[in-house]
């Protein structure tokens, strides 16, 4: 993929494979510090494929660690509560492991790396990781436009381009198929929650109260509906402490092209996948999913 000016303050990043895996360039050269980044036994690692619900599960634990006050959790945007470990940019902007240095404890960590580059102190401290899984097909269109709003993303290219990149892995954090299917198999053998997308869009009451039991706090039911209500689509997409729009000052994200908070929806591929499309991707999923235990839905 050639390096490309997209604005004139901008250089969207290439993608280089660490360990195999391909990652954009601003976050892979960030690599030797990552691998070695120090967890602490009360962190908090929140870990997704990118797009799998990342922001809507912080928001979550955030509320539940402050018992449902939503002011608390208004004290500044997701991405100053949540340290992004293996973020990197250009400067002024932060790198998430100085970030995460900086931060009290408890901390909350999140992570698009697969589950065998997470860095051992994860496992070696005991962390608890949340893991979201969803759907690849809803996975790659969120992908697709989220690639085309931020320009400190890697170049998407068309629909078409993107959507056999993804299949392929040649995207940003690799391949779906081996993310999901790597986190699941590893489940059991630490304190992860293994969590899925689609579930949480049938039941949003019934997950929070699963990530309730695995924070092992607990909530009188009013405190629960109350973190139902402020997690729902429709409010995050108005929070301005959870929609990502207090980054429009720095430029790179294009709120004018999509939203962070885009459509919120499973079943929405069906508006760009086309039928050749559909087919092709059925018939690499059965190869690249055979034998696995992990079921995903992709209508509700
Ligand atoms: S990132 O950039 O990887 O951290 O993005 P991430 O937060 O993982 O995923 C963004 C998508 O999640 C959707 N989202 C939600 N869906 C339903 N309910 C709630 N509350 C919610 N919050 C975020 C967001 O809209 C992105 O999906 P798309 O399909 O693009 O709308």
């Amino acid at each position: 993929m050639a390096e490309q000016n997209s604005t004139p303050d901008f250089v969207r990043p290439v993608l280089v494979p660490i360990e195999g895996v391909q990652i954009q360039s601003n976050f892979a050269a960030n690599w030797d510090r990552v691998k070695v980044f120090q967890a602490k036994p009360d962190d908090l690692l929140i870990a997704t494929y990118p797009k799998a619900g990342t922001t809507w599960v912080s928001e979550i634990v955030d509320l539940i660690n402050n018992k449902g006050d939503t002011e608390k959790c208004k004290r500044a945007p997701t991405h100053e509560r949540v340290a992004f470990l293996e973020f990197g940019a250009p400067k002024p902007l932060p790198i998430g492991v100085e970030q995460a240095a900086k931060m009290p404890s408890p901390r909350m960590i999140k992570t698009h790396l697969p589950y065998q580059l997470v860095p051992k102190s994860f496992w070696e401290q005991n962390c608890k990781v949340i893991y979201v899984a969803r759907n690849a097909k809803d996975n790659v269109v969120s992908y697709y436009h989220f690639d085309k709003m931020n320009r400190i993303q890697s170049n998407p290219g068309t629909w078409e381009e993107y959507f056999e990149n993804f299949i392929e892995g040649n995207v940003s954090f690799g391949s779906w198929y081996d993310h999901v299917k790597n986190w699941w198999e590893n489940k059991d053998r630490h304190r992860i929650l293994y969590m899925f997308y689609e579930d949480m869009k049938k039941d949003l009451r019934k997950e929070i109260l699963r990530v309730v039991h695995f924070l092992e706090k607990e909530l009188p039911d009013e405190i629960i509906d109350k973190i139902v209500h402020h997690t729902t689509f429709e409010v995050m997409k108005e929070n301005p402490m959870a929609n990502y729009s207090s980054l429009a000052g720095a430029g790179f994200l294009d709120h004018k092209m999509s939203h962070f908070m885009r459509k919120g929806s499973v079943g929405d591929w069906k508006n760009y996948f086309t039928v050749a499309q559909n087919e092709r991707f059925d018939a690499d999923y059965k190869k690249k999913m055979e034998g696995a235990m992990l079921k995903f839905v992709t209508e509700l």
